[in-house]
C-alpha cells in the first residue's frame, strides 16, 4: 500500500510502531496499529468536492464494523490478511476485536449506511449527519426466555471517531447546550471520502445508568446522547426524544450555514450550496430551525421559507400510523419554545391556501412533522414502487392530489461491498471468476451470471460456496451460544426487528405446526432450522412475547428427543449488522412474510438474494420487484394481495377468530402457546396475552395468510431437494441483484432529487 506516495508494508509499520514483528503483537496492537493505517489512508483520500452538497440527516446510521469494509474500499484487504496470515496471524480476530457500533435500530438505519457508502463510491459532495448515541439502541440478553435489555457502550479508545473542533451552542426552553462533532471518515470504493458527522455533548454522563437502560429522563444536560430512541412509552421518553430531535438538526443547521458561507453563499443563494435529504420524520424540525437560522442572520420569513423549501426533501418509511411522528405542542413550546412561532406560521400560510383539513400541519394540539416536510419539501419519496404507490394512491393521497410533481420513487439499495465482497469473499471470487470483476463497479455486470444456469460446474460450486457459508455459521454460533447446527439441514432465516406487521408471529405458527406433523410422524425429508434474529423495542409488549414464545419453542423442540432430529429454532441473541453478515451468506430461504401493504421495502430481501438465497415473502415492499426480476420460477409467494388487505382495514371487516375456528391446524397451533407444555418453559402471563391479541385481535392480520403460508413453505421444502433446480433458482436470483445496488439508488438520488454534479 501507498502513504503518503510511499510503498509501505504493514510488516513495517508494526516493526516501527512496536519494535517487534506481526508474530509477536497481540490483537489489539495489531488492530490499533490497522485503525491509525486506514485513518491516516482515509485522510489522504480526495474528499468529495462540488459547490452544491448533500446532507443526508438522520437518527440513525447502523453502520457496523468498519475495519474490513475500509480495507475493502481502500483496495488492500488481500494485501493486509495475506501479511497476517503469513505471520500465523488472522484478520478474523481483529474482527472479533472491533466493537460494533450500535448507531441504528433496523432498516432505516442500515439504509443510511449503505447509502453513506454508495455517496462515497460515486463521488457525490455530500455528507451524513446524525447523533453519537453512547449506549445506542440496547444489547439485548435473553433470560429465563424473555427479551432484557441492557446498554450497549461501543464507544473504546479504539473506536474510528476522530474528535474535531466544531462545537455549537444549541438552545432548548430555559437553557442552552454545548456539542461536540465527531466524525467518522467513510471511504468509498473508489479513491474517494466523505464524512460522518456525529454531534454529542460533553457534559453527557454515562454514570447515571445502571446495568439496565433506566435512567433519569430529565437530566437533558447529562442524557441527552445517551440512547438511540430511549424508551417512549412515557412522556419523558417522549419529550427526550424531541430534545434529541432538535440538538441533531439545529447543530445540522449551522454546519450547513457554516460550510455554505465559507465556499461563499451569501444565504440567499443558499440553495445553490446546499441540498438537505430528511431521513423519515426524525429529522423534520431542520425545517423551522433552518428558517430560524436564516431570520437570525438577518433574512426575512418570506424569503427564508422560499429557500428552505428549495432545500429540503423527505424521505418515507413506512405507512404505519403510530410511525408517523406528530408532537404535542406542549413538548415542541417546553423544549424548543423558539420553533413553535415559526411552525405555527408555517402552518397559518397552509391554511390559508389550502382547504383539506386533513392536510395542516397542527390539528387538535399535535404537530403532525411529515405534513411540515411534504408542504415545505421540494420531494417526496417512498422507498420502493409499491409503497409509493400507496403514498401516492391512499396514505398521502390527499397531498398527492396537491402536489403530484413532488413525488417520486426510489427503490432501496446495499451497498455489494459490505454485503456480499465483505461477507462473502468465497462467493464474490466464483463469480470474478466467471464474469471478471466489472460487478464491483456495475452491479448490472451480475447478470452475465444468467448463461451459466445450465453449467453444472457452475452450480455445483455456487452450492459449495453456500454449504461452506452454512458450516461457517454453525462454527460461529457453537462457539458463541453454544448451539449446535446440522449444517446439512436447511437454513431457513427471517431477521429483522420485531413487529407484529412482520409477522414473525406467523413463522412460530409454522413452526409450531410443523412440531406436531413430526410428533405425528410425518417427517420433513431433510432437517429444518429456522433462524431468527431481531430486537423488539423495549416498550413493545407484544413484540416482546412474540420473542418469548419462540424462546419457549427452541426450548421445547431441543428438549424434544422425537423432534429436535427434525427441527430447530435457533435465536440469536442481540442480532446486529455483525450477526447478519454471517447468518445472510448462509441462508437458504429468506423469510419475507410482512402483511401486505406494511413493509415498506425492505432491505434483507435484497441481501439475501444477492447471496443465493431464494425468497419466501407475501407481495409486498421491494418483494414486488424481486418477484418481477427472478420471475416465478424463481421466488415463491403466497398471502393476499395489499389491495385486499387495504380494503379489509377500510371496511373493519376483519375478524380473526372467525379464521381460528374454521381451520383446524391453525386452532391448534394458536391454542398450543398456551398449552401445558409451553406454560411449563413459559411465562402464564406473557404466553395468554399473546394468545388473546391474537384470537380477539390479529391486527396484522396473520390467521388469513396462514394456510397458504404453510403449503408454500411445505412446497419449498420439498423442491429444495432438487438440489440442481434449487442451484439454477440460487443462480438467478445472484444474477438479477444488481438492481438492488445502493450505487444504483443513490444515482436516482442524485439525478432526480439532489442534482449533485
Ligand atoms: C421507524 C420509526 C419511524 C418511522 C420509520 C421507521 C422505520 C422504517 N424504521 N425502519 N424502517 C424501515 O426502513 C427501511 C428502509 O427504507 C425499509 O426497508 C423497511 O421496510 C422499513 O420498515
Amino acid at each position: 500500500m501507498k502513504i503518503k506516495g510511499k510503498e509501505k508494508d504493514f510488516a513495517t509499520i508494526i516493526e516501527k510502531k512496536y519494535d517487534k514483528s506481526i508474530a509477536k503483537c497481540t490483537t489489539k496492537e495489531l488492530y490499533d496499529a490497522l485503525l491509525e493505517t486506514v485513518k491516516e489512508l482515509a485522510k489522504e483520500k480526495e474528499s468529495n468536492k462540488g459547490k452544491k452538497k448533500l446532507y443526508y440527516i438522520s437518527a440513525e446510521f447502523l453502520i457496523g464494523k468498519l475495519l474490513s469494509n475500509n480495507l475493502i474500499n481502500l483496495g488492500i484487504y488481500d494485501e493486509i490478511k495475506e501479511t497476517l496470515e503469513k505471520n500465523g496471524k488472522n484478520l478474523a480476530e481483529l474482527e472479533e476485536f472491533e466493537v460494533e457500533p450500535s448507531l441504528g435500530n433496523g432498516g432505516l438505519g442500515r439504509l443510511a449506511a449503505c447509502f453513506i457508502d454508495s455517496i462515497a463510491t460515486l463521488g457525490l459532495n455530500g455528507d451524513g449527519v446524525g447523533l453519537n448515541y453512547h449506549y445506542g439502541l440496547f444489547k439485548q440478553v435473553f433470560e429465563k426466555n424473555l427479551q432484557k435489555e441492557t446498554p450497549n457502550p461501543w464507544i473504546t479508545e479504539d473506536s474510528w471517531l476522530n474528535k474535531t473542533e466544531r462545537s455549537y451552542e444549541v438552545m432548548f426552553g430555559g437553557f442552552k447546550v454545548k456539542s461536540k462533532l465527531y466524525d467518522i471518515d467513510v471511504v468509498g470504493y473508489n479513491n474517494r471520502t466523505t464524512k460522518l458527522h456525529l454531534f454529542d455533548i460533553e457534559t453527557v454522563d454515562e454514570s447515571i445508568v445502571g446495568k439496565t437502560i433506566d435512567f433519569d429522563k430529565e437530566l437533558i444536560e447529562k442524557n441527552l446522547t445517551l440512547f438511540l430512541y430511549p424508551d417512549d412509552s412515557d412522556d419523558k421518553g417522549r419529550l427526550l426524544r424531541v430534545y434529541q430531535q432538535y440538538f441533531m438538526v439545529s447543530n445540522a443547521a449551522s454546519l450547513i450555514i457554516d460550510e455554505a458561507l465559507e465556499k461563499g453563499s451569501n444565504l440567499h443563494d443558499l440553495a445553490d450550496y446546499v441540498t438537505i435529504q430528511i431521513n423519515d420524520t426524525h429529522p423534520s424540525m431542520v425545517i423551522p430551525e433552518l428558517i430560524r437560522q436564516l431570520q437570525e442572520r438577518g433574512l426575512l420569513m418570506d424569503e427564508a421559507i422560499e429557500i428552505v423549501s428549495k432545500v429540503c426533501a423527505y424521505t418515507n418509511h413506512t405507512i404505519l400510523a403510530e410511525a408517523l411522528e406528530k408532537w404535542p405542542i406542549e413538548f415542541l413550546d417546553k423544549a424548543v419554545p423558539q420553533l413553535m412561532p415559526i411552525i405555527r406560521e408555517l402552518d397559518n400560510r397552509i391554511k390559508d391556501k389550502v382547504k383539506d383539513e386533513s392536510t395542516y400541519i397542527i390539528k387538535d394540539g399535535l404537530v403532525h412533522m411529515a405534513h411540515m416536510d411534504i408542504h415545505y419539501g421540494y420531494s417526496v419519496n417512498g422507498v420502493a414502487y409499491l409503497h409509493t404507490e400507496i403514498l401516492k394512491n391512499t396514505e398521502l393521497n390527499n397531498f398527492y392530489k396537491l402536489y403530484p410533481e413532488k413525488f417520486n420513487n426510489k427503490t432501496n439499495g446495499i451497498t455489494f461491498r459490505r454485503w456480499l465482497m465483505e461477507c462473502n469473499p468465497e462467493l464474490s471470487s466464483v463469480i470474478t471468476d466467471l464474469i471478471g470483476d466489472g460487478w464491483k463497479k456495475d452491479a448490472n455486470e451480475l447478470e452475465k451470471l444468467e448463461k451459466f444456469v445450465n453449467d453444472d460446474a457452475v452450480l455445483d460450486k455456487i452450492l459449495d460456496v453456500k454449504h461452506q457459508k452454512k458450516v461457517e455459521l454453525k462454527n460461529y454460533l457453537k462457539e458463541k451460544q453454544n448451539i449446535d447446527i446440522d449444517d446439512n439441514s436447511v437454513f431457513d432465516i427471517q431477521i429483522k426487528r420485531l413487529h407484529e406487521y412482520k409477522r414473525q408471529q406467523m413463522n412460530a405458527l409454522y413452526v409450531i405446526n410443523k412440531y406436531f406433523e413430526i410428533k405425528e410422524g410425518k417427517l420433513p425429508k431433510r432437517p429444518i432450522t429456522v433462524f431468527f434474529g431481531a430486537k423488539a423495542a423495549p416498550a413493545y409488549v407484544i413484540a416482546k412475547d412474540i420473542i418469548h414464545l419462540i424462546l419457549c419453542l427452541q426450548e421445547i423442540i431441543e428438549k424434544d428427543p422425537e423432534v429436535n432430529k427434525y427441527l430447530k429454532v435457533v435465536m440469536v441473541e442481540n442480532y446486529n449488522v455483525t450477526l447478519a453478515e454471517k447468518l445472510i451468506p448462509a441462508c437458504d430461504i429468506s423469510e419475507q412474510i410482512s402483511l401486505a401493504s406494511k413493509e415498506a421495502s425492505g432491505t434483507s430481501n435484497m441481501k439475501f438474494m444477492l447471496n443465493g438465497a431464494v425468497t419466501l415473502g407475501t407481495m409486498d415492499g421491494a418483494n414486488v420487484e424481486i418477484a418481477e426480476l427472478v420471475g416465478e420460477d424463481n421466488i415463491y409467494t403466497f398471502g393476499e394481495s395489499s389491495e385486499v388487505v387495504i380494503k379489509r382495514y377500510e371496511d373493519a371487516s376483519y375478524v380473526s377468530r372467525d379464521y381460528y375456528e374454521k381451520d383446524e391446524k391453525l386452532k391448534e397451533a394458536v391454542d398450543f402457546i398456551v398449552s401445558k407444555e409451553l406454560l411449563k418453559v413459559g411465562c402464564k402471563e406473557n404466553l395468554e396475552r399473546l394468545y388473546n391479541e391474537l384470537l380477539n385481535k390479529d391486527w396484522f392480520m396473520t390467521f388469513p395468510d396462514f394456510k397458504e403460508f404453510v403449503k408454500t413453505r411445505d412446497k419449498v421444502y420439498e423442491e429444495y431437494e432438487d438440489r440442481k433446480a434449487w442451484a439454477k433458482k440460487m443462480l438467478i436470483n445472484i444474477s438479477k441483484a444488481g438492481f438492488f445496488s445502493s450505487d444504483r439508488t443513490i444515482a436516482q438520488y442524485n439525478d432526480e432529487i439532489w442534482k449533485l454534479k
